[in-house]
Formats: structure tokens, C-alpha cells, sequence
């Protein structure tokens, strides 16, 4: 750890001496956790850091930088489709997904060192549970997958295997996630498949280039974006890991999403055999103004404009039949190749963009007191998952059924999307659909049939509660020798006790 007259020197050369101005003030055990702070920040990159912060923070509002003017749709021959497919095409893009697992080349590599500030809950939204029936957090849902799926690859080729389980965390989330998974017992899965990892965090700067305090003995950090990922993995050998373990192909994915199919077997052997070194999931974009960025080419480039950064005229365009043009929103799922990956943190890394957010930081004023702005006052920079995407050699996008696959929870009840309700909604409405499949009939508390519903709106409930565990079932499969002409009772939850209950009264 630095000295107290190393810290001041190096701040001097920042332009930042301004973060020990309460050094007086601070007990030994205060001045001890700014100077580790401080020791972490590099002198020459803070410099950097606060000068390009201001410098983009007066570019940010002007139009310079837009790509509105250069973006065009992504050819439709560039994307495959579980729509537009056939039965047999789906089967085997899944065979080779699954043969893939098998051979353990693949593993799942999750994004949550995010704050999850839009739910307004103090943990990690992993750890959040949206109301099942069985009361499973997204993390236990996302577990349960990863075993399953491996389930499915070990039946078809005997063989057993694993994914193993890559998790970016941050300042944030990482204490509070290792216990989680302690205090859970990893849900099953083996503790050394589960490898966690820290993204960094930068610090919030003011419009005037000066690092904000939020304390004061703190500065107001913040992760550095998902796109703090590919820095993360060199920062962390992770690279190193999965050649390790020999993994090839990795599914890139965000924790928020209750729908999301871990390793999918269909869109991993998609994008095999394509070729592709790099690979995103697409749904058609809802409404013009969904918050999803936009995959699209900029000057023959792939790439994603986010939401935040396209003009509103942009995302209305329409094409001749009527329907949005640039509609392939993403949904924040991707396929590298690992050495796409390695190639990218190893040469690349420097040159993505860094995102602009001018956000209301809460600061210490010159006396000392904290101050909640009412303004925007702080700029925080961000680095993006999916802006690697230029430096693809074979990029394939993949548009997925919105309703199987994704259903993010990004906001508190009383918001009308994205919600624990909507999220919980549509899994449920999912297994249900799946259960109808099946052959299952419902009935009420009064044992009164539920009259089948084969479509539901997307915001209307079903009219039975069922959810099935996905150790039970994965996508729909294997359930029609367990639920083929029984009645159910609503709510329903079937789960692996149940299943075996279920075989013993066929
Ligand atoms: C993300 C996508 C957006 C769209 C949408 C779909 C990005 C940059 N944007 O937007 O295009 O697909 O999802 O739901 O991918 N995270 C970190 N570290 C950070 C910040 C975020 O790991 O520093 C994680 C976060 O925990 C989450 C994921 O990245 O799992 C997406 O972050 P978000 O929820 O802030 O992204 P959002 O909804 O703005």
C-alpha cells in the first residue's frame, strides 16, 4: 500500500489532489482504506480516465459521434432463425450443441457485476426470487439448467461432462455472491465448476474532470461496464482456465433474463456450424422504443447501437411491409469462440469505445456533507460486452422466440415492464404451454376442469399455475410419459420428488 506522501504525489500528477482534503479529519482506520484505494488506481490511466470523462461528457449531448446515419440492417441471409427453420435444421444444430458439451468444449460465462439499481434491491439480482411457486432465485434457476443440460449431452452420447460455470462479479456483487453460493451449497453443481471473477471498478468523475468523493475517505466508484469483462479475463488468467479445461466455446449471458436456455445446445451448434468466432441472440424488437440495443452493420461492421445511444427517428424507421427495420434487438446472449476471446482481451481491449453515462452521483461537499444531487453532476464511463463485435472474421446473428426465451428483470413491481410479476409470468405461462403439450389436463382447487388456453397475450397470466424444475425438463422435453392424460391440480410444481411420484402411478 502507498504512503501518505506517495498517494498525494501521485494524485499531484493526476490533477486530483483534491481526494485527501479531509486527511486531518480521518482516523487511521479511514486514512488506511483511501490509500488502498488509491493504491489501485494507476497514475497515468486515472490522469487519462478523468480527461476523457470530460472531454466526452461535452461531446455527449452534441450529435458527433452518432452512427444513426451509417447503420443498416443486418443482412437477413446473416441470420438464422428458430421461426423460419424446420424441425429437422433445429434438431441438428442441437445434436452438434450437445455433442459439443459432451466433449466439454463448452462452458456458460455470466455478466453480474452490474448494480441492478433500476430493481432497487441491495444484493445481486441473481439473488433474487420473483414469487415461483418453488421460491428459486434466478441463480438456483440458472444452476439447475447448467445440470440439466449436461444431463441431456451425457444421455445422448454417454458420456459425462461438464460446463463449467464462469461468473464476472464485482466490487459489489462478489462478497455477497460467494456466500450465496456457499450458503446454497452451489445448488449441486461441483464448487470448482464455478469460477468467480472481479471486473474493476473506475472512478465517477465530475463535469470539471475531478474525481467525485462520496465519502470522505471514498471515492465514488463504479464497475467499468460489461465490456470490463475482456480486461477481467486477462486480469484473472480466466483464458488460461478454459484452455485448461479445454473449453472452446463459451455462452456469454446476462443474470437477468429468467427465460435464458444456459449452453443452448441449438444456438451452440448454430454457431459451430457456421463457422462463427462470434455469435449473438436475437428477438424481434417489441416496440420501437424497447430498452435492448439493436444489432445492426455500421460501415459493413457488425455492431450494437444501444438503446440509450439511437435517436427515437432511427428506431421508428419501418420497412415496406410495415415492420421495424432495425428489429433484431439483443438480448444480451453471445457466442465467442475462446480464441476469439483471446484474441480480443489480448489485442483489442484498448480500443472499444467507452460509454458515456452522466448520472446523478452523490457527493461530499467541501465541508464534508453529503449532498444527494438533484442534477445530473457525475460521469461514469462504461466498456460494452458486444463491442467486440466489429472485430469478428464470422459473425451470425440468431433470432429466438421472444416468449421462450427472454423476459428480463430489470425493474420493481409498479413499473409496467420488466418487472419480478413479468418475469414470473411468463415462466410460468411457459410451463404451462409446455404441460398442455404434454397431454396434462388442469384442475381448480374444487378439482373443476381449467378449461385449456393454447395462446395467452403476453401480459395475461395462465389460467393454471404450473412450474416444472428445470432438472426435470429443460426446454419442454421428456415430460409427456410423465404428464400425458393426468389431471394436475393448480398450482402445480413439478419437481423431481414429484416426477418419480408421477412414474410410479403411470
Ligand atoms: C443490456 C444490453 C442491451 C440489451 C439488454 C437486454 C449491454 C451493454 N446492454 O442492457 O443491449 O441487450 O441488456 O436485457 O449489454 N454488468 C456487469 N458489469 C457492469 C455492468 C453490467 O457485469 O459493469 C452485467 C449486469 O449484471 C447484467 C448485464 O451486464 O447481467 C447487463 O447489464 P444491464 O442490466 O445494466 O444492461 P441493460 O439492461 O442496460
Amino acid at each position: 500500500m502507498l504512503s501518505f506522501e506517495e498517494a498525494k504525489a501521485r494524485l499531484e500528477n493526476a490533477g486530483q489532489s483534491h481526494v485527501l482534503q479531509f486527511w486531518a479529519e480521518l482516523s487511521a482506520e479511514e486514512r488506511g482504506k483511501i490509500l488502498e484505494e488509491i493504491s489501485q488506481l494507476q497514475p497515468e490511466e486515472l490522469l487519462e480516465h478523468c480527461r476523457a470523462a470530460a472531454a466526452a461528457a461535452s461531446r455527449h449531448s452534441s450529435a458527433d459521434g452518432r452512427l444513426d446515419e451509417r447503420m443498416e440492417p443486418v443482412p437477413p441471409e446473416f441470420i438464422g432463425s428458430v421461426r423460419k427453420s424446420n424441425k429437422e435444421t433445429l434438431q441438428m444444430w442441437g445434436d452438434e450443441g450437445l455433442l459439443q458439451i459432451s466433449r466439454g468444449r463448452v462452458a456458460v460465462l455470466l455478466l453480474a457485476g452490474g448494480q441492478g439499481t433500476r430493481l432497487g434491491v441491495s444484493y445481486p439480482k441473481g439473488m433474487y426470487n420473483v414469487g415461483l411457486p418453488s421460491r428459486k432465485t434466478m441463480y438456483q434457476i440458472q444452476a439447475e439448467r447448467i445440470q440439466k443440460v449436461q444431463d441431456l449431452a451425457k444421455m445422448k452420447h454417454g458420456c459425462k461432462c461438464t460446463i463449467p460455470w464462469y461468473i464476472m462479479t464485482s466490487e459489489f456483487t462478489l462478497g455477497p455472491t460467494e456466500k450465496f453460493f456457499k450458503d446454497n451449497e452451489y445448488f449441486g453443481l461441483c464448487p470448482s465448476n464455478v469460477v468467480m471473477f472481479e471486473q474493476r471498478m473506475i472512478p465517477a468523475v465530475g463535469f470539471d474532470g475531478k474525481v467525485i468523493l462520496e465519502k470522505k475517505n471514498k471515492i465514488a466508484m463504479a464497475p467499468d461496464g460489461n465490456g470490463g469483462l475482456y480486461r477481467a479475463l486477462v486480469d484473472n488468467k480466466i483464458i488460461e482456465d478454459m484452455e485448461r479445461r479445454g473449453v472452446e466455446y463459451l455462452h456469454v449471458y446476462c443474470v437477468d433474463n429468467i427465460l435464458v436456455k444456459m449452453a443452448d445446445p441449438v444456438f451452440i451448434g448454430f454457431c459451430v456450424n457456421k463457422g462463427a468466432d462470434c455469435g449473438a441472440k436475437v428477438v424481434d424488437k417489441a416496440y420501437p422504443a424497447e430498452p435492448v440495443g439493436v444489432v445492426c452493420r455500421v460501415d459493413g461492421l457488425y455492431q450494437v447501437i444501444e438503446y440509450s445511444e439511437i435517436q427515437p427517428e432511427t428506431s421508428e424507421l419501418r420497412g415496406p411491409g410495415g415492420e421495424l427495420l432495425f428489429s433484431a434487438g439483443n438480448i444480451c446472449n453471445h457466442f465467442f469462440t475462446r480464441g476469439f476471446l483471446k484474441e480480443v482481451a489480448e489485442k483489442f481491449e484498448s480500443q472499444l469505445k467507452q460509454h458515456v453515462a452522466i448520472k446523478k452521483v452523490p457527493f461530499v461537499d467541501g465541508e464534508g456533507n453529503l449532498v444527494k444531487p438533484t442534477k445530473p453532476n457525475g460521469i461514469k464511463m462504461e466498456k460494452f460486452v458486444f463491442d467486440v463485435f466489429q472485430f469478428s472474421k464470422k459473425f451470425v446473428a440468431f433470432e429466438v422466440l421472444r416468449k421462450e426465451e427472454f423476459s428480463p428483470l430489470k425493474n420493481a413491481d409498479g413499473a409496467p415492464l420488466d418487472t419480478p410479476t413479468t418475469a414470473r409470468r411468463s415462466l410460468l405461462a411457459q410451463h404451462y404451454r409446455w404441460a398442455l403439450a404434454a397431454g396434462a389436463n388442469f384442475l381448480d382447487e374444487q378439482d373443476k376442469p381449467i378449461p385449456p388456453k393454447h395462446s395467452m397475450a403476453q401480459n395475461e397470466d395462465p389460467p393454471a399455475v404450473c412450474e416444472i424444475s428445470p432438472l426435470v425438463s429443460y426446454f419442454g422435453e421428456g415430460l409427456e410419459h410423465l404428464l400425458k392424460q393426468k389431471n394436475l391440480k393448480s398450482p402445480f410444481l413439478l419437481d423431481e420428488n414429484e416426477a418419480k411420484n408421477l412414474v410410479q402411478t403411470t
